[in-house]
């Protein structure tokens, strides 16, 4: 029997490394999109399926997870044997501007979706895996983070999947559905959201060296994160969905890092030496060397990173670091790409993009460069 698996948030990061993933072990993979004016499908294009041709084992469904009726008729039609929760609006900075909106996806949302479950009876037949996040431990309690650490999230998306959290873990408890948590701590790769900060850095940088922008604004990268590659992780989702017993696992690496790490590794794939001066919001980072041809458009002397009060959060969750030993100890689970490399992975794809671009502006064409989140 062909499994059928569900992704919310199949448009998103990892929602389309996990379909691919799932694709190659032979499921079914129905995943869940919105209705944009633009097409919102880029990460998946590349595995999707005419639906024109027979047994083809990839389709999307119109949807959003502040619709109960449209998430009751998807789950009706699919009757998946994984549902994989991933949708949520995730940038924790937009969420202090839309903080009611992310309530209602990212806490309501795994709410609807789960009662969809049981208003249908599918609660013995499908497994559910709710996105939790290391952001639940916001202000935190014990280093480093496992499973047993108290939360005491700091925005409202960690409030908000806060909730969905335990609505999961109630969910297991009341009705014994299959249903866990997966506690992942922050996780990129060339498909990153460009507005979340690894991204922001290796596009912006990649720009700057080929003389697209002149400079990048940042808030705090004093910031301390415990940076995986989404590959690695979403080979985790599967597998914590495996198991006999359901059961909640962080996942991360083990090893920290300032977001100004980041971005010394980042400059440095582009042969850019940089020097870090000032103090607070007068901090810089200024070109001290270039090699190579990858950064044609840099010099020494170039102040290539400034801050901006405005990138700093109300409330900041300055250090995260995770414990997966029971994800090792369990499941044999153990990351496979380090932040370096996957750094090094983000580079090559934005410095490629930046070229192309360089050479269309060269050529008279208007070239996008935002960089704002
Ligand atoms: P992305 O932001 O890349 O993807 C989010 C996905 O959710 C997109 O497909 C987006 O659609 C979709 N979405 C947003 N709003 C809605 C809505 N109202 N209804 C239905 N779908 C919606 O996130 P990631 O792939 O990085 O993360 C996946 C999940 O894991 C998220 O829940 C995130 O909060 C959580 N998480 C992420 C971590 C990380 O480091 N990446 C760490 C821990 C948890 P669209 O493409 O149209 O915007
Ligand atoms: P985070 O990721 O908030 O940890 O949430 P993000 O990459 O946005 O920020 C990481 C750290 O970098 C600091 N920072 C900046 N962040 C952004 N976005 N832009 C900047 O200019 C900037 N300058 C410094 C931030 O303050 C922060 O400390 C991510 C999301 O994927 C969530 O959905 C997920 O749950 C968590 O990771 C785990």
């Amino acid at each position: 029997m062909v499994k059928r698996a569900l992704i919310t948030g199949i448009t998103g990061q990892d929602g389309s490394y996990l379909a691919e993933l799932l694709l190659e072990k032979g499921y079914e993979v129905h995943g869940i999109k919105r209705r944009a004016s633009l097409f919102n499908t880029q990460r998946v294009d590349h595995i999707y399926q005419d639906p024109h041709i027979n047994n083809a084992h990839f389709k999307l469904h119109y949807g959003d997870l502040s619709d109960t009726s449209n998430l009751t008729r998807i789950l009706r039609e699919v009757e998946p044997d994984e549902v994989y929760n991933l949708g949520a609006q995730s940038h924790v900075a937009v969420s202090f501007e839309a903080p009611e909106y992310t309530a209602d996806v990212d806490a309501i949302g795994t709410l609807r979706l789960l009662e969809a479950i049981r208003f249908l009876g599918l609660e013995r037949t499908a497994r559910f895996y709710q996105a939790s996040t290391s952001e639940l431990y916001g202000l935190v309690q014990e280093t480093p983070q496992r499973e047993t650490t108290p939360f005491y999230p700091r925005s409202p998306y960690a409030v908000a999947k806060l909730y969905a959290y335990w609505i999961t873990v109630n969910y297991r408890e009341a009705y014994g559905l299959y249903a866990c948590n997966g506690i992942l701590f922050n996780h990129e790769s060339p498909r990153r959201g460009e507005t979340f900060v690894t991204r922001k850095i290796t596009r912006g940088l990649s720009n700057i060296a080929q003389g697209l922008e002149s400079c990048i604004y940042m808030g705090n990268i004093d910031s301390l994160r415990d940076w995986g590659h989404a590959k690695d992780y979403v080979r985790m989702q599967w597998m914590m969905m495996q198991q006999e017993e359901p059961e909640d696992f962080v996942i991360a690496t083990g090893l920290q890092y300032t977001v100004r790490e980041f971005i010394t590794w980042s400059a440095a794939e582009l042969g850019i030496k940089l020097v870090f001066s000032g103090e607070g919001v007068d901090e810089i980072g200024t070109v001290c060397s270039v090699t190579g041809d990858n950064a044609p458009a840099v010099k020494p002397g170039d102040t290539i990173i400034r801050i901006d009060p405005r990138y700093f959060r109300p409330a900041e969750v300055e250090t995260l670091l995770g414990d997966a030993k029971k994800a090792r100890q369990k499941l044999g689970w153990v990351p496979e790409i380090t932040a370096q490399e996957m750094c090094a992975e983000m580079i090559a794809q934005d410095l490629k993009v930046a070229q192309r671009h360089a050479f269309l502006k060269a050529h008279g064409h208007d070239v996008p460069v935002s960089l704002e989140g």
